[in-house]
């Protein structure tokens, strides 16, 4: 809900911004070249960056900083904060402290979530350990530094829930900020269930969870919230990686529930490695954007845009690629036209790639940006930090191989 707000504050100054432009100066001067521009001074660390990162302002001064999951097999295996800087992040790091902040245990790798869940003013890490569960930590002290611990009255039934993908949202609308998990794969026990989506409604006396009905068995590796039938109850969408189960789409039922929207209209053996839920048309409602993989043979996977009309889906990627492994998708309007772009990370290719929408609605590549060496590094999310009146729009993509991998960021100039 705030993300929208902001949005919408920033289109407004830009309207604004634009009218004054233009009134002062026939010609604006043309930019000479616009495009994604590498930040990633600061972003230090070759660690297996799987499988999720965040933006939340961690040092209470305005900007949105970057927090990652803990990465996998790490030395350090902790929570990362890069506190974003004009040009530059700089990494917390905290000399002479015990894990830079954070508590002995050994937080491994997974989805993670930031919200000020209390309401005290003070933000807090969620963390979706792979085949461990939730955790959520707390900053006892005034910094970045924490010192961090461990909340410990949390319901067994959200430590114990497999799951690498979260997010933090009021999903009941009661001004307290609830998480939405989406269960991981089940593990080697072939006979392992999966919870599906399970809603923490995070109330005043403890955290209850919610199995969204019909949910059970769903599993994937994202999770986003945002507003697809128009009733002001968040929606949720799932990136689910079973093809069998195109049930990428959670709408609100009007009585507490979610319920699977049809799949009519979305092609058949599709999974979706990444979701995000954004207004690309301005109706106030979202369509559904996926990093779609499936086999190459069928050719229906790449970056996919689907609008709902209450009954099916009607697909608006024309011109998008067909391509079998795209990883991260992400869109925002990074010229700041009012117009959403969007930026993809095929899985292996090493390569990102930022599409424009025409105005005959086509979508055309703009540019291609070498990350790595083909097959190097598996991506895994692409994330946007929208631009405001201060920040320049912003990507981040996180990267593992094998031994080694990166977090990156590009700025658009
Ligand atoms: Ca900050
Ligand atoms: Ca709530
Ligand atoms: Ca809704
Ligand atoms: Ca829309």
């Amino acid at each position: 809900m705030q993300v929208w707000r902001r949005r919408q504050i920033a289109a407004i100054a830009l309207v604004i911004f634009g009218w004054a432009g233009s009134a002062c100066q026939e010609t604006p001067p043309p930019r000479e070249t616009q495009g994604l521009v590498a930040m990633t001074d600061g972003l230090v660390g070759d660690h297996l960056w799987r499988q999720d990162f965040v933006f939340a302002d961690m040092n209470g001064d305005g900007v949105r900083d970057l927090v990652t999951a803990p990465p996998r097999k790490s030395p350090e295996p902790w929570p990362h904060i890069f506190l974003r800087r004009p040009g530059r992040w700089e990494a917390v790091s905290c000399p002479g402290v015990e894990h830079n902040g954070f508590p002995k245990s050994e937080y491994v790798y997974g989805g993670v979530a930031v919200a000020d869940f209390t309401g005290a003013g003070k933000e807090e890490i969620a963390l979706a350990m792979h085949e461990v569960g939730i955790r959520i930590l707390t900053n006892t002290g005034t910094a970045p530094c924490g010192p961090w611990v461990e909340r410990t009255e949390l319901p067994e039934k959200m430590l114990k829930l497999r799951t690498r993908a979260i997010t933090a949202a009021d999903m009941n609308r009661d001004g307290r900020v609830d998480i939405v998990a989406v269960s991981e794969a089940s593990g080697k026990e072939a006979d392992d269930t999966t919870a599906g989506v399970v809603i923490f409604f995070n109330e005043v006396e403890a955290w209850r969870a919610h199995h969204v009905t019909g949910s059970e068995d769903l599993f994937g590796d994202d999770v986003a919230i945002g507003e697809i039938n128009g009733d002001g109850v968040p929606d949720i969408a799932v990136g689910s990686l079973i093809d069998q189960r195109p049930q990428f789409a959670w709408l609100s039922d009007g009585k507490g529930d979610w319920r699977a929207a049809s799949a009519d209209g979305l092609p058949p053996y599709i999974v979706a490695w990444s979701v995000q839920l954004i207004d690309f048309d301005h109706d106030g409602k979202d369509e559904l954007l996926m990093g779609v993989g499936g086999a190459p043979i069928r050719e229906n996977a790449g970056p996919r845009i689907y609008k709902w009309d209450g009954t099916r889906w009607n697909d608006l990627s024309q011109g998008l690629p067909k391509i079998s492994w795209v990883s991260g998708v992400v869109a925002s309007d990074l010229d700041r036209d009012g117009k959403l772009e969007i930026v993809t990370a095929e899985m292996y290719s090493g390569e990102l790639q930022i599409y424009r929408q025409q105005a005959s609605g086509e979508w055309q590549r703009q540019e291609q940006i070498k990350v790595a060496d083909e097959g190097k590094w598996r991506n895994y999310k692409v994330r946007a930090l929208p631009a405001d009146t201060e920040q320049e729009p912003l990507i981040v993509a996180n990267y593992a191989g094998e031994s080694a991998g990166k977090i990156l960021a590009w700025v658009w100039k």
